[in-house]
């Protein structure tokens, strides 16, 4: 996915791991709760992604993942660019 202009890409995991889901709560949920609170992207995927890494009895070794910049890395970069993303603008919550 390496390469395509203007397009964030968020995976549960990377190539390495695999992904997980307990009973009431995934990634997912978590990114997508903070997303309805009108996070940004960046912001949803840090606290979704803290989250994975902050239970490993759960989520053993998940890796969540994001690229903002398109190479087809995930790193701080894309962290940065995504802080400026809002999938629901945050006035229309007010
Ligand atoms: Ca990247």
């Amino acid at each position: 996915m390496a390469g395509v202009k203007n397009r964030t890409v968020i995976t549960s995991t990377d190539d390495k791991s695999l992904t997980w889901q307990v009973t009431y709560y995934s990634f997912a949920e978590a990114f997508l709760t903070g997303l309805q609170k009108g996070e940004t992207v960046g912001r949803a995927f840090k606290y979704a992604k803290k989250f994975i890494e902050d239970n490993p009895k759960s989520f053993s070794r998940q890796t969540p993942w994001l690229d903002a910049n398109s190479d087809g890395i995930s790193s701080d970069d894309d962290f940065f660019i995504a802080e400026k993303q809002y999938l629901i603008n945050p006035k229309i919550l007010d």
